[in-house]
């Protein structure tokens, strides 16, 4: 009754901002990301005579708080899937720097549905796998997947059809990069959990975004399957730059961006203008992906050198949730 896998995090090209049922983790609308290659968790789940559950992250004991709740109420979903009652010990590895502010729930929980649900003895398919995933985190769900990953919201209030699946294999386009910017280490003051509820309750703007990701969503697509790097960039650009205006007219407002943040934004746009192509994209934090083509990459980093940020993480496509035969204990 033990199992391993590793998952890895996902950048979202078109967000997922609100949801429509909290306890389900159903969304409001689709989204489309990149899953991103070495930045990533690995868990090891064994289910036993544990007195209670054991949660090991990055070498830290939780055995309280939120971290420790969300994990072992995860765990109860996969126990009463299973029909099994025993505790678990969970032990996790983060390969991402974990002080950088990347280190991904998304891969996290990707990663423990697969252990868990294997470790219990379940053999759920991958649509099943994120749906298992999503009840952990959002996101989850499409960390699942390898490439580009679509999560589709569906309309049915039990959540039947509402999945992720891969739009499109790693191999597809391995020329696509994510540059991670780190201009900040500082803890995120509201989480996502809080800042999407927020903004559903009280954005004047949020039935607009409702409105305009349908079409985000079809460009995004379309311009993966094209290989149409300008198609991809713009539109994942403007979407960004939507859901922050979500965030930025609630009450109280949500402000995820540093003067470094936008300092990057200008810059990205100078150099477009400049004939040096990428586009930025930034999540419930202030740190900013910048999605180029490999031939730039030296380019931009040397200039994102130039104006003070070094700590950049550079990402290709990569692999979904897997199996893992060497054990974490
Ligand atoms: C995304 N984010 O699509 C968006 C963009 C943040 C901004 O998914 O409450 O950690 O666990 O479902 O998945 C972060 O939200 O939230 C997120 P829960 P989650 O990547």
């Amino acid at each position: 009754m033990k199992a391993t896998a590793t998952a890895n995090a996902n950048i979202a090209l078109v967000k997922y901002w609100g949801k429509r049922n909290a306890e389900l983790m159903l969304p409001q609308n689709g989204s489309v990301s990149m899953t991103c290659d070495g930045m990533g968790t690995k868990t090891t789940v064994e289910f036993g005579d544990y007195p209670k559950d054991v949660f090991i992250l990055d070498g830290r004991e939780f055995a309280e708080g939120v971290e420790y709740e969300e994990v072992t109420g995860f765990l109860n979903l996969v126990r009463k899937m299973a029909g099994i009652n025993k505790k678990a010990k969970i032990v996790s590895a983060n390969s991402m720097p974990t002080a950088a502010g990347l280190a991904s729930s998304a891969s996290g929980f990707a990663a423990l549905a697969l252990a868990a649900s294997k470790a219990a003895g379940l053999k759920l398919s991958r649509k099943e796998l994120t749906q298992l995933a999503r009840r952990g985190s959002g996101s989850a769900c499409r960390s699942i997947g390898e490439g580009f990953v679509e999560w589709k919201k569906g309309s049915k209030e039990d959540g039947s059809d509402c999945y992720a699946k891969s739009i499109a294999k790693k191999e597809h386009w391995p020329e696509f990069r994510m540059l991670a910017a780190v201009v900040s280490k500082k803890e995120k003051k509201i989480k996502s959990r809080a800042g999407m509820a927020q903004t559903v309750a009280n954005c004047p703007l949020y039935t607009c975004w409702l409105k305009t990701v349908k079409d985000d969503l079809t460009a995004v697509k379309d311009g993966i399957a094209e290989k149409n790097f300008t198609k991809v960039g713009e539109r994942s650009q403007l979407n960004c730059l939507k859901m922050h205006a979500t965030m930025m007219t609630t009450l109280p407002p949500i402000i995820y961006w540093s003067p470094a943040t936008v300092e990057i934004m200008h810059a990205v746009m100078e150099w477009k203008e400049n004939g040096l192509e990428s586009y930025f994209t930034m999540d419930a934090g202030p740190q900013v992906k910048i999605m180029c083509l490999q031939n730039d990459t030296e380019k931009i980093k040397k200039r994102l050198k130039e104006i003070g940020i070094e700590n950049v993480m550079e990402c290709m496509p990569g692999n979904g949730a897997k199996p893992a035969k060497s054990h974490l204990f």
